[in-house]
């Protein structure tokens, strides 16, 4: 039977506030976590499908990119992954009646909340120009409709195909392969908006936009770094290799200008004394940095390592490139200006630097708090010089440990999902299957949703994702979105993307990870790249939430030959119905893949080769490791103004919604909520409770607004505050982009805020009258 999804919009956000938790996991994550897996599919069903995660015969976590450890046998408890799997398993369905009942405009009006809420999407849907509702369509009709919009364009640059990051190895090399054999390179990926400013700093000083570590690494490590990351929330399972490096000794410092419970004191959930006790603490030093003031805290660090003479002088001369120049350009660093841009204190930088000199090996892990800033690129760079100063790359429990989001967002891109590929990519595709690839770049997000806004671009199409939601400026993107002529959205969900489409869209149902995959030759794996360049399979458990879903695999070979017909040189029938077949191509075009359906079948699976990582090889421009001397950058927020960073809460993943607390932060029961230090939100006359507008201000003049948010003093930084990614995406301008990456600056926007009343729709709330 079907589970019911609540009937009417549950979202009357009315968040309470309690104190900031110290500590991550322990027994609540569980309990919490049984509750939410319960309500969606039962505690049964539940239960014998968390204890597939991540096993040898099992399927990969949907939750993050995190490697799994390498003698797994017990189910290893993720509050994180569980809660992904329980959104994918429910038992409740959006069927046709449900369009029926519901008109476009009707689900336009609902949360983001209320929409994924209702299940999983059982057929494809049609909705045709000037139509109201969806209607059930059959697939080769869809097909259909799909190639004849791509026929109509003038030229194949007018589509754009988008890939979130949960696409398997096998989907996102076809899909590529479509793409660019139907003659565009318009392959934009979640990645442009997260993990891109890595991926340009490290191809460019080490050769390989990939990190350098294995979760060994980790174990080893001296001393870890964590920037800008919130791992408790979104990768909980970093925490146990956090904790095991620790017990092996090692320190662990953490950059961030919000004090994160579960990088204070992690209560291991596989443990025990982890379920009841106290827990492990984890943090060793605290450094409350300000947004953006990264780059500067590592300039500093470099200083201090070159005045001290604390290099390793043989790395630098045998492997690096450029170490002059950074030298002339960090010993002009200035402590002013530091511990402006930092907001830290001079005895804490230098508590820092004696840790880094008592370390033998470090290693550097970020996410989203260095990569979504105007300087990210540079900011990254600057990671890499101070780790190569003293030779921290390419030897054992030392490195560059980007933490990625989406669970194959780093394999997407090794299989060419990619707007800017490589030549040497497009030669092996051209030997391969013996047609011309286009070479001329392709758009990324920000300068796709610019081609929908003026027209140039006609047709989008998504493997995965929800595009609208997750993209930056939402008024514009969803006007952008309205001027295409066509919108198809291969999901599992529903989502805000189904709802503000083109003129036509197409919802096309597809199988999630947890299930079964049997096509004409048998039951069918996947495979996927974790975090460090491991590639292992993934075998679905669960029978497929409803009889007419096709796999990634199966649509997009369905839609090329729809679209492609005789004109094709690739056997896309063969390969829907044996996914070896896919792989042995892999095999001949991507590098490091070689023997793949062989290695894949090994417990465990690969490690894919890293020249730095492994023998100090670094394929960049000048064959070595390159030191970069940008000047140092940080943001500059006039008077009366806050710098704002748009981040996660714990009951989401990106935009899907699972529930409405912030549990680790001590906030329940609602999202429209901002955290401001005491200070800034007197000086803005607001108190602890009151609510207020963000209103974002941009060099153009312009300004954003959004409505109704409940004030909370929290720890942050001075001139600092935080508010939930997707509803706070309205304030950042489309131009608002990374240096180099064009990444869009979520961690870094200039607002004001301006007293309101009373939260929107829920009446006057008490508390001191407006000012
Ligand atoms: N449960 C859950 N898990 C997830 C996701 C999810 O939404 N929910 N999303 C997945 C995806 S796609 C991704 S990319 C990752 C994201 O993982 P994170 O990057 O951890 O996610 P955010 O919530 O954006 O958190 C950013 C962190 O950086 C800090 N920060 C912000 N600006 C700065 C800065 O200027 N300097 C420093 N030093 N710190 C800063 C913030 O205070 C916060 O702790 O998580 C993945 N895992
Ligand atoms: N302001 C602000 N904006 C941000 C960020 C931020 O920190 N601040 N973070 C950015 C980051 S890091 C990222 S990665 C992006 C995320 O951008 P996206 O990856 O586009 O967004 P998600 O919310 O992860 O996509 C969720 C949808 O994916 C579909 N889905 C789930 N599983 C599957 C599957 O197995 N197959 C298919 N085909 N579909 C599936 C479901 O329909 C679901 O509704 O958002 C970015 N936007
Ligand atoms: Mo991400």
């Amino acid at each position: 039977m079907a589970k019911k999804a609540p009937a009417s919009d549950p979202v009357q956000d009315a968040p309470r506030v309690g104190a900031p938790k110290k500590a991550a996991a322990g027994l609540p994550a569980v309990g919490h976590t049984m509750a939410v897996a319960g309500a969606q599919m039962g505690a049964r069903r539940a239960a014998l499908t968390l204890l597939k995660v991540n096993q040898k015969d099992g399927f990969d976590c949907p939750g993050c990119a995190w490697p799994e450890p390498e003698h797994r046998h017990t189910f290893e408890f993720c509050e994180n992954g569980a809660k992904a799997v329980a959104e994918e398993a429910t038992l409740r369905r959006v069927t046709p009646d449900f369009f029926a009942a519901h008109p476009v405009a009707d689900l336009a009006r609902r949360s983001g909340y209320w929409l994924g809420q209702q299940g999983r999407i059982t057929q494809p849907m049609y909705l045709p120009e000037g139509a109201e509702r969806y209607e059930a369509v059959p697939w080769e009709r869809a097909f259909e409709l799909i190639a004849a919009e791509l026929h109509e364009l003038d030229s194949p640059d007018e589509a754009v195909f988008y890939t979130s990051g949960r696409t398997s190895n096998e989907a996102a090399f076809l899909f590529q392969l479509f793409a660019r054999e139907f003659g565009t390179n318009n392959l934009p990926d979640c990645s442009n908006m997260c993990h891109e400013s890595s991926g340009s700093a490290l191809t460019e000083t080490l050769g390989v936009g990939k990190g350098s570590v294995l979760l060994d690494d980790l174990h080893r490590a001296e001393l870890i770094i964590v920037a800008g990351q919130n791992p408790g929330t979104n990768h909980p399972r970093m925490l146990s290799a956090l904790e095991k490096a620790k017990r092996g000794g090692a320190r662990i410092v953490t950059v961030n200008p919000l004090p994160e419970a579960g990088l204070e004191r992690f209560r291991n959930p596989q443990t025990a004394a982890g379920l009841a006790g106290g827990g492990t603490p984890l943090t060793d030093l605290f450094l409350p940095v300000r947004l953006g003031g990264d780059q500067a805290l590592f300039r500093a660090l470099g200083r201090l390592l070159i005045e001290a003479d604390a290099l390793d002088h043989d790395f630098i001369a045998e492997h690096t490139h450029g170490f002059a120049d950074y030298r002339a350009a960090a010993r002009t660093a200035d402590w002013d200006e530091t511990l402006r841009a930092t907001g830290l204190d001079r005895a804490d930088i230098e508590k820092l630097h004696t840790m880094v000199l008592d370390a033998k090996s470090v290693v550097v892990c970020w996410a989203m708090g260095l990569t979504q800033h105007k300087h990210s690129v540079p900011t990254i760079r600057e990671v890499v010089n101070f780790l190569l100063l003293r030779g921290n790359v390419g030897r054992p429990g030392a490195g560059v440990c980007p933490v990625r989001g989406h669970s194959n967002v780093q394999g997407d891109r090794t299989m060419g999902i990619f707007e800017r590929p490589p030549a040497a990519f497009l030669d092996a595709l051209r030997k391969e299957f013996g047609f011309e690839p286009p070479r001329e770049h392709g758009l990324d997000v920000v300068r796709a949703i610019r081609a929908l806004r003026d027209g140039d671009a006609k047709v989008f199409f998504a493997m995965g994702g929800n595009f609208v939601a997750a993209a930056p400026d939402t008024d514009v993107t969803e006007a952008a979105m309205r001027r295409a002529r066509l919108t198809v959205h291969v999901s599992t969900k529903l989502n805000r993307s189904h709802v503000v489409t083109g003129a036509r869209a197409l919802i096309l149902p597809t199988l999630g990870r947890t299930e079964k995959d049997v096509q004409a030759t048998g039951e069918q794996f996947v495979t996927v790249e974790d975090s460090m360049g491991m590639v292992h399979a993934s075998r679905g458990k669960l029978p497929p939430a409803a009889p007419q879903l096709l796999s990634e695999p199966a649509i997009v070979c369905r839609l090329a030959r729809a679209v492609l017909g005789h004109r094709s040189t690739v056997p896309w029938a063969d390969f829907a119905q044996d996914y070896d077949l896919i792989r042995d191509r892999i095999a001949r075009v991507v590098p490091g893949f070689d023997d793949f359906n062989t290695k894949v079948r090994r417990p465990g699976g690969f490690t894919l080769p890293h020249g730095p990582r492994d023998s100090r090889t670094f394929p960049t421009a000048t064959g070595k490791a390159n030191f970069t001397a940008a000047p140092v950058e940080y943001p500059h927020v006039p008077e009366g103004r806050l710098l704002l960073q748009t981040l996660r809460s714990h009951d989401q993943y990106n935009t899907t919604i699972y529930g409405l607390d912030d549990r680790y932060r001590g906030i329940k029961g609602g999202r429209r909520v901002v955290l401001v230090h005491a200070d800034d939100a007197a000086a803005a006359g607001l108190a602890d409770g009151d609510y207020t507008d963000l209103v974002s201000e941009w060099t153009d003049g312009s300004e954003r607004r959004a409505e109704g948010f409940r004030v909370i003093h929290y720890p942050t930084p001075r001139g600092c505050a935080a508010a939930y990614y997707p509803e706070t995406n309205v304030l950042i301008p489309l131009d608002h982009t990374a240096a180099t990456s064009n990444t869009p600056a979520s961690k870094s926007v200039v607002i004001r805020l301006e007293r309101t009343g009373h939260a929107p729709g829920s009446g006057p709330v008490p508390g001191p009258a407006a000012g």
